[in-house]
């Protein structure tokens, strides 16, 4: 959305394909009851206008689903962004026609349409996951995915529900879930690490200080790691004593939210120091659920903690008091099956009227790779990124003129609060248009060099973290046959900008111009 009102002010004709049938991409699709940001509102919001982000009010710290869904279309409205999307439309192939240097694009319904810039605006998690279940199509109860959730909504009263997946998604509908089914079974393969959210109101004079501050803010948050302003403690967690550790974690878990990350210098860069939050949170899981075996199985162990994406929840741990909850470990007794009426483990069978999918996505490359895209020479991207995506900066590929990625494989994207990370990406994609245009030039493309380059990079960079330790969406894990490989950029944001404004000022270093 920001993209086609930056482009628009060029004076370019745009249209936008759009999947779904409104605006809001992630928040159009995952309606799940409890969905909710997991960073907080006035951060996680557009900063390119000053009307906006001064008239617009949230109503609480962490916006639910519905509220940003409303902020979005409000977002779309006051822009007026909606007459140039095309709602409904999957774009199901495009290739790269070298005579006239333009993209020829073709749509699910059969139209097809050329353009001299190709924007893929996809997002890191739109491909879903459902997995090959032995018997899925034999089940004759309800089934739904996360991120496929109905606009009306489910009524699960008085069922036997089934979830599947304990990530951000399971660990946020699953005490929603536990609210309304008669039973509720929750299929656990891998345990999460997950801090409270501590969700409230937004205080007003936050928000007043806020809104007076906010391009004051705005500009240090994207000189930051994670493109968000937080309290980062200098001291390492293995030089303070066994007391004072206990009491900053303590201090952060009582606060809430992921800056619990940050309670020591080192928790994200030394294994040893990352165990003693990863036990501070095995501690809290003890001592919130009564039934030992329960606390035991819920308890991570085995990667370090925010390797796998750290979950931020309401009353997830004190779900499992419920007497109508209960923890199946899948990693014990392996699922085997989806029957005609439920499911199958290799010790038990679970009656089920509705089955939930939490499995999440085929994250990065997913929805690029599921969009025949063939760039110079017909080559395909899916093969050229058969081995792990490779990109210049996250933002372009060699073979690939004129097409840009927004949030792209190998750019900071999901190891920030991705605001900030779109609204760079736009806002440097709309430079280099501008610059090629103002030059008469035709053509842009990265050059294999620099790709390598870039690829080494981020690698190198990767190799010096503890994200590889996980079997995570973020390495391509939890896809049979992806190439294990961490796909976000790991450097931070603030780093990220720099050189990419670098590039951009010594004349788009490492692109070939035409
Ligand atoms: O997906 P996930 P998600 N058998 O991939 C399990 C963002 N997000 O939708 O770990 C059994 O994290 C899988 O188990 P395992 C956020 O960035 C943000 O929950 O592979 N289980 C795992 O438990 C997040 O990280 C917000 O062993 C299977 C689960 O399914 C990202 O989206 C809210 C299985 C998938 O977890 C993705 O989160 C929601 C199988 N065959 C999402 N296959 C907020 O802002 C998979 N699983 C708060």
């Amino acid at each position: 959305m920001y993209m086609l009102y930056r482009l628009r002010q060029l004076g370019l004709s745009v249209r936008v394909y759009e999947a779904g049938s409104g605006v809001g991409g992630v928040w159009f699709w995952n309606r799940y009851p409890g969905a909710r940001c997991d960073i907080e509102s006035m951060n996680y919001s557009y900063s390119f206008s000053h009307e906006l982000e001064q008239e617009w009010k949230w109503t609480e710290k962490y916006a639910t689903q519905p509220e940003i869904l409303r902020y979005i279309n409000h977002v779309a409205d006051r822009f007026s962004l909606r007459e140039d999307i095309q709602f409904k439309t999957r774009v199901s192939a495009s290739v790269f026609n070298e005579a006239t240097n333009r993209w020829e694009i073709q749509t699910d319904d059969g139209a097809r349409a050329s353009a001299r810039f190709l924007i893929m605006a996809t997002g890191c998690m739109s491909a879903v996951n459902v997995p090959d279940f032995k018997g899925l199509e034999s089940f004759q109860g309800k089934a739904w995915h996360t991120a496929r959730w109905p606009e009306e909504g489910v009524d699960f009263t008085g069922q036997r529900v089934g979830v599947i997946g304990t990530g951000s998604s399971g660990i946020q509908v699953i005490p929603k879930l536990a609210e309304q089914a008669a039973h509720l079974f929750v299929f656990q393969r891998t345990p999460s690490f997950s801090v409270p959210a501590r969700n409230a109101p937004i205080d007003p004079v936050y928000e007043s200080w806020m809104k007076a501050n906010y391009a004051d803010y705005r500009r240090r948050a994207r000189e930051t790691r994670a493109g968000v302003v937080m309290e980062v403690n200098p001291k390492s967690a293995l030089e303070v004593s066994p007391e004072e550790r206990e009491r900053e974690y303590m201090a952060r878990w009582e606060k809430g939210g992921t800056a619990f990350l940050a309670t020591f210098s080192d928790v994200m860069a030394r294994r040893e120091a990352n165990e003693t939050a990863a036990e501070f949170v095995r501690s809290q899981i003890r001592a919130t659920v009564r039934d030992p075996a329960v606390a035991a199985a819920l308890s991570p162990s085995g990667y370090p903690l925010g390797t796998k994406r750290l979950c931020v929840d309401t009353g997830y741990y004190e779900t499992f008091n419920r007497d109508n909850v209960t923890l199946v470990d899948v990693k014990l007794s392996p699922l085997e099956e989806i029957t005609p009426r439920g499911l199958r483990t290799r010790s038990a069978e679970y009656e089920l009227d509705s089955i939930v999918f939490a499995t999440g996505f085929d994250a990065f490359t997913g929805a690029l790779c599921n969009i025949d895209i063939r760039g110079r020479g017909n080559a395909s991207l899916k093969q050229k990124w058969a081995g792990g995506p490779r990109t210049y900066l996250g933002l372009a590929i060699a073979g690939f003129p004129n097409l840009f990625t927004i949030t792209g494989p190998g750019s900071p994207s999901v190891f920030s609060n991705t605001l900030v990370s779109i609204e760079q990406h736009v806002e440097w994609i709309t430079g280099c248009i501008t610059h090629l245009r103002e030059r008469h030039l035709e053509r842009i493309e990265a050059t294999v060099e620099a790709e390598d380059g870039w690829v080494a990079h981020v690698k190198e960079v990767a190799d010096r973290t503890l994200y590889p330790l996980a079997n995570s969406w973020y390495m391509g894990a939890n896809i049979p046959g992806k190439t294990r490989v961490l796909m976000p950029y790991a450097g931070g944001v603030g780093a990220y900008r720099k050189k990419c404004e670098e590039i951009a000022a010594q004349g788009y270093a490492g692109f070939s111009l035409e």
